[in-house]
């Protein structure tokens, strides 16, 4: 647990739900009160809420080709130093099955919930580019993105891979090492920046959301608890608790982020005009 950092200001602390609701509606309630009453809010996706795009969660048992590698050991340098073409065609065909994916009620209700709050940090740990398609803007992204491939040589910038799903990496067009999917694997560092901005959210916000994430994955996992010891309300949207930790500002709302999320916006936000219209 990362104590709090006494530097940082300390913040009006929501207060945590008063009531503990016995019952969804009565939970989307308190949610929806503590969400209107924010003045920031920071927000946590997990692969959960690309599920009802059709995207596969990284728990769920990969099928085809792919069944017989567990993600973790496709997500590594190691795997990609061994086998590059294996790993190189198993991102290939997560970005063509993205491509044709199309942004949920999910993503498009953040892109609303950006426009009714004075303050929204959106972070996510997912590799899609389904939250930019939705309309959400300044993604904090903290493990990279699918639709993007650098040089594992560690030239600057990166490219836009085409979905050619069989065949080795391309060679970086400057020093000719392989190109690599341009993600955060495990045993690899998170981006500097990103990970302070998300850091410093969490520190600073009234509410936080945390979406569609089994939160086993560190240093992301760190960020509810660590907005929690900073006084903000957790709310938990996710299709199953179990395995999600529970407490005093800990508020789960248990369901589909796709249906659940959409009808906690429009309740904390009824009748309030958008603070600014969609670019
Ligand atoms: C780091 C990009 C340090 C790639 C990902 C030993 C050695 C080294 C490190 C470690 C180690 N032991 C532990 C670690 C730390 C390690 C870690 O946490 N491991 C875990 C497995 C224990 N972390 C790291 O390695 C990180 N780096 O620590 O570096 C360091 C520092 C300095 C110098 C060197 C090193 C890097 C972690 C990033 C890995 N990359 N992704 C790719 O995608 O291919 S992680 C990947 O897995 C995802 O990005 C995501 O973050 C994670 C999956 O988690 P979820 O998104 O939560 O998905 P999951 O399937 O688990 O759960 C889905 C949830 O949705 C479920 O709860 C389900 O109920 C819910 N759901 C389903 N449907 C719905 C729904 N909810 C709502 N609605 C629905 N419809
Ligand atoms: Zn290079």
């Amino acid at each position: 647990m990362v104590p709090p950092d006494p530097t940082l200001p300390r913040r009006r602390v929501a207060s945590p739900p008063t009531t503990d609701p016995q019952t969804r509606a009565e939970a989307l309630a308190v949610a929806a009160k503590a969400l209107r009453s924010a003045e920031h809010v920071c927000v946590l996706t997990g692969a959960g809420i690309s599920a009802e795009s059709g995207i596969p969660t990284f728990r769920e048992a990969q099928t085809g080709l792919w069944a017989q590698y567990s993600p973790q050991e496709l997500a590594t340098a190691a795997a990609f130093a061994s086998h590059p073409a294996r790993v190189w065609q198993w991102y290939a065909a997560r970005r063509a099955s993205v491509r044709v994916a199309q942004p949920n009620p999910a993503h498009l209700a953040l892109a609303t919930l950006a426009q009714r709050v004075s303050h929204c940090s959106l972070i996510t740990q997912n590799v899609d580019d389904l939250h930019e398609r939705a309309g959400s803007r300044d993604v904090i992204r903290l493990h990279g993105s699918l639709m993007h491939a650098r040089c594992s040589n560690g030239c600057a910038g990166s490219v836009l891979p085409t979905d050619e799903q069989h065949g080795d990496p391309p060679p970086c067009p400057t020093c000719g090492a392989l190109m690599r999917p341009d993600v955060v694997w495990f045993g690899e560092p998170l981006p500097m920046g990103p990970f302070e901005a998300a850091r410093n959210a969490a520190v600073a916000c009234d509410v936080f959301l945390s979406i569609g994430t089994s939160n086993l994955v560190e240093p992301a996992a760190s960020l509810p608890w660590i907005s929690a010891t900073h006084g903000a309300t957790v709310i938990v949207v996710n299709q199953s608790m179990e395995g999600q930790r529970k407490g005093p500002s800990i508020l789960p709302l248990e369901g589909p982020a796709g249906v659940l999320l959409p009808r906690l916006i429009a309740e904390a936000f009824a009748g309030r005009r958008p603070r600014r219209q969609a670019e």
